[in-house]
């Protein structure tokens, strides 16, 4: 079957379903080839040796992939700008000025040695959807925005300056690239201190909708090309401080040292244990760990680790960490080390809202595609858009269930799937 074949019989298949939309609409597809040649070209920017990126919020990099994704929004017949958060914005008005816009968006800045597609797809097929409907002179009645926002891997920062501002604690924070996030908004280009203007409140928007890999490997092994996101994990970080004494490894006996390490790798033996002692799909991690003083021949006198921790329900986080830092405590006094919980981030989880997860399924229906509908165990801006409106998530497969690594991969042909769901969407939530 060729393509045009291929259309006309979603057409028709289109035009069976309830779809509020006109058939022309109902044709429309989006340039799946030019969204993958963006993916690639985007990956020039951080490219590592072995392959992904290290494109992280606020380097060189993040800044010259922005540049490039601004140049695409133009393409896009889109009114492109960097708001005072320095997340992206590409604006188009619809053809009812008193509605509220519907927001489609991303992230393309990434973890270190991370992949191609997390953030990238959802924000280069926006983009796409936006180009798609200029070039076939379609202008909805909702006022079109695309945010691609900005240090999202850091904690949905960008998302976070619009639906609850950033504080001074936040602003001051050091980043992954070493600047401050407040260093980090102005080397972006935007202005900390004009945080207010970003500032949106529930009901600013008709809705939000992002694409995004799944990132986990649901869909590739039961080989469904849709996933419609139920609801995105909270997510609490907090940095542990442990404190011995520094002292000389050779002259110390093994009964008489305060070693902050050896306590460290018991507190996170802990962690493993009490997540995984009930069950459920909360998952805890820790991925950050500095030694100080660091040296082969002195005890280690200060320890600090980074703890994650992720569920669908906060309570059950909260929950988790109680019992971590009380065993933490009592772990640290049988080891003459104090022990302390700092918290660094605070996510709350967002479910989705049920009338756009129907929208998304019927649209992916209509495409002929079949959807699973699943929860998100990675977090998302959407969880942060969630608070100002109605929101939704679609998922195409990550192969192998694999992310945040140089071997993130997702075909091309399921991109340009979860690009046509995300354009027929945005169709059909228009003309409800
Ligand atoms: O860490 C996450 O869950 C997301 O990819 N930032
Ligand atoms: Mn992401
Ligand atoms: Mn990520």
């Amino acid at each position: 079957m060729n393509r045009r074949e291929f259309n006309q019989s979603l057409l028709s298949c289109a035009a069976s379903v309830a779809f509020p939309i006109p058939r022309v609409q109902a044709a429309l597809r989006v340039d799946g080839a030019r969204i993958n040649q963006h993916l690639a070209a985007l990956s020039e920017f951080g490219k590592n040796p072995q392959g992904g990126v290290s494109r992280v919020a606020y380097t060189e990099f993040d800044r010259q992939g922005r540049e490039a994704v601004l140049g695409w929004m133009r393409e896009a017949d889109l009114v492109a700008s960097i708001d005072a958060a320095a997340n992206l914005v590409g604006q188009r008005p619809g053809r009812d000025a008193s509605l509220k816009p519907i927001v489609l968006g991303s992230h393309i800045d990434s973890v270190p040695q991370g992949g191609n597609y997390d953030g990238d797809v959802g924000s280069l097929s926006a983009i796409e959807v936006a180009r798609t409907l200029a070039a076939a002179g379609v202008t909805l009645r909702h006022p079109l925005k695309i945010l691609i926002f900005q240090n999202e891997e850091g904690g949905t920062i960008g998302s976070h300056a619009l639906a609850d501002g950033l504080d001074s604690a936040t602003l001051d924070r050091v980043a992954q690239s070493g600047k401050t996030i407040r260093e980090g908004i102005r080397f972006l280009g935007g202005d900390p201190d004009r945080l207010d203007s970003v500032r949106r409140a529930k009901g600013d928007i008709a809705a939000y909708v992002e694409l995004h890999i799944e990132q986990g490997g649901t869909l590739d092994q039961r080989q469904i090309p849709i996933g419609v996101v139920l609801g995105i994990v909270g997510i609490r970080h907090w940095d542990v401080t442990l404190e011995g004494f520094a002292n000389h490894a050779g002259t110390t006996p093994m009964d008489q040292r305060r070693d902050a390490l050896l306590v460290a790798a018991q507190c996170i033996q802990a962690v493993n244990r009490i997540v995984r002692s009930v069950p459920g799909r909360q998952v805890g991690t820790v991925g950050r760990l500095r030694v100080e003083p660091g040296a082969y021949n002195v005890i280690p006198g200060r320890v600090v680790f980074g703890l994650e921790l992720r569920d669908l329900e906060d309570a059950r986080t909260l929950g988790f960490h109680r019992q971590i830092r009380a065993e933490c405590e009592r772990l640290g006094r049988a080891g003459g080390v104090t022990v302390a919980f700092q918290e660094s981030l605070a996510s709350v989880p967002a479910l989705t809202t049920p009338a756009i997860r129907r929208v998304i399924t019927d649209a992916a229906r209509a495409l002929g595609l079949a959807t699973l509908a699943l929860p998100s165990g990675a977090g998302h801006d959407a969880q942060e858009m969630a608070r100002l409106g109605p929101m939704g998530m679609i998922f195409i497969p990550s192969v192998g269930g694999i992310s945040h690594s140089p071997k993130e991969f997702s075909r091309p042909q399921d991109i340009e799937n979860g690009a046509n769901v995300l354009l027929h969407t945005l169709l059909a939530l228009d003309a409800v």
